[in-house]
């Protein structure tokens, strides 16, 4: 019998991913919230490099960085599959995963985390993103009408980037920025509403107003205001 246990932080759009992917395979497991100023004894044996959440322990071993766990668990589990099956496809996807970490999720955390013109800058960071993930939606799409970023399944890169929906509300608050999804990323707003649908997806992402409340006072703490 299989020993899953995923030790996460309600908040982490990174942790999202790993609770998305278990559901998804139908696989039972055990949770541990952890509070990151006083991380348990197990985060920091189980990921002693960088002693972050999110971390799959599976039957005692651990694995480490959301989107690694989120091949793995892609890997172990179940016969329907979150990467594409064609290797130009999957490179691809692992792509633009890897994008929505180094580009879209850090431009997301200067707008929260910065003042005046940082946080224009940042701003203009994260519609670019949203633009370039528009425009590749609509390369996959190539005339077609997919549902996701994979086709018409549920994948990777799906996975990997919905997560961060949760986030959008936070990212506009009390800032005099919109993100314009409706006018400007049709396809991307059609995709978060088609996401939102999942069961899997309902479950793991926490609502817009918890996060804002969230990241308000992380945003106070900060920088004091
Ligand atoms: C990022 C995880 C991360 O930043 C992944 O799993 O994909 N590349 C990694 N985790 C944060 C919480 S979410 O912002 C974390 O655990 N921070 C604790 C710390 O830095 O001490």
């Amino acid at each position: 019998m299989d020993q899953v246990k995923v030790l996460n932080t309600w908040i982490s759009p990174f942790g999202m991913r790993v609770l998305i992917g278990l559901e998804e395979k139908g696989v039972k497991y055990e949770y541990q919230e952890e509070v990151l100023s006083n991380k348990s004894e197990l985060l920091l044996q189980m990921n002693p490099v960088h002693k972050k959440i999110p971390v799959l322990i599976h039957n005692g071993r651990p694995v480490c960085e959301s989107l690694i766990i989120l091949q793995y668990i892609d890997e172990a589990w179940g016969s329907m599959q979150f990467l594409p099956s064609k290797p130009y496809d999957r490179a691809l996807a692992r792509f633009w995963a890897d994008f929505t970490d180094k580009k879209f999720y850090d431009a997301g955390a200067r707008i929260i985390k910065s003042k005046g013109e940082a946080q224009e800058q940042a701003k203009r960071d994260l519609l670019e993103s949203f633009q370039l993930l528009e425009g590749t939606f609509e390369e996959m799409l190539a005339g077609g009408s997919l549902a996701f970023f994979g086709g018409k399944d549920f994948g990777f890169l799906d996975i990997a980037f919905i997560p961060f929906a949760s986030w959008f509300h936070t990212y506009e608050s009390g800032r005099n920025f919109k993100i314009p999804l409706e006018s400007e990323y049709p396809l991307l707003d059609a995709w978060v509403k088609k996401c939102m649908e999942r069961d899997s997806v309902k479950k793991a992402l926490p609502s817009p107003d918890k996060v804002l409340e969230y990241a308000m006072q992380m945003r106070k703490r900060i920088l004091g205001d």
